[in-house]
């Protein structure tokens, strides 16, 4: 298999997990931007937000987790990003749907 966020969650390559249950993973980025840097995926491989089934729960279940993590690295007071990079020019580099639960510190708008 290819995809290096299918390898995370099957176990064939490390990752810090802050978050797991049956559908969805979270894990540190590797390359953090701010203080809080978090990845939350499915399990299952989709690319983008172009593929991801939207009838399935499983963005309620992304949702949830950010809550979770948010609340439980202490950004949800002070306020977080949550963001989903799709396609070349939004800079998409892995080809497995994740969400970057960004905090900690303090963030313009608009992005580069
Ligand atoms: O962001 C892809 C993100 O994935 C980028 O912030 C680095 C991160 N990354 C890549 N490989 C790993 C591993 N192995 N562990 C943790 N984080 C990783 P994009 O939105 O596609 O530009």
């Amino acid at each position: 298999m290819e995809c290096i966020f299918c390898k995370i969650v099957n176990g064939e390559i490390p990752a810090s997990k802050v978050y797991e249950n049956e559908s969805v993973l979270a894990f540190k980025d590797i390359n953090p931007v701010a203080p809080v840097h978090i990845l939350i995926i499915p399990k299952k491989h989709y690319t983008s937000v172009l593929d991801i089934d939207t009838k399935s729960n499983i963005l309620n279940e992304i949702f949830e987790a950010a809550r979770v993590i948010a609340k439980e690295l202490n950004i949800d007071e002070s306020g977080f990003r949550l963001v989903t990079n799709t396609g070349e020019s939004a800079g998409q580099t892995v080809k497995h749907i994740h969400f970057h639960l960004i905090g900690g510190r303090d963030m313009q708008w608009p992005p580069g």
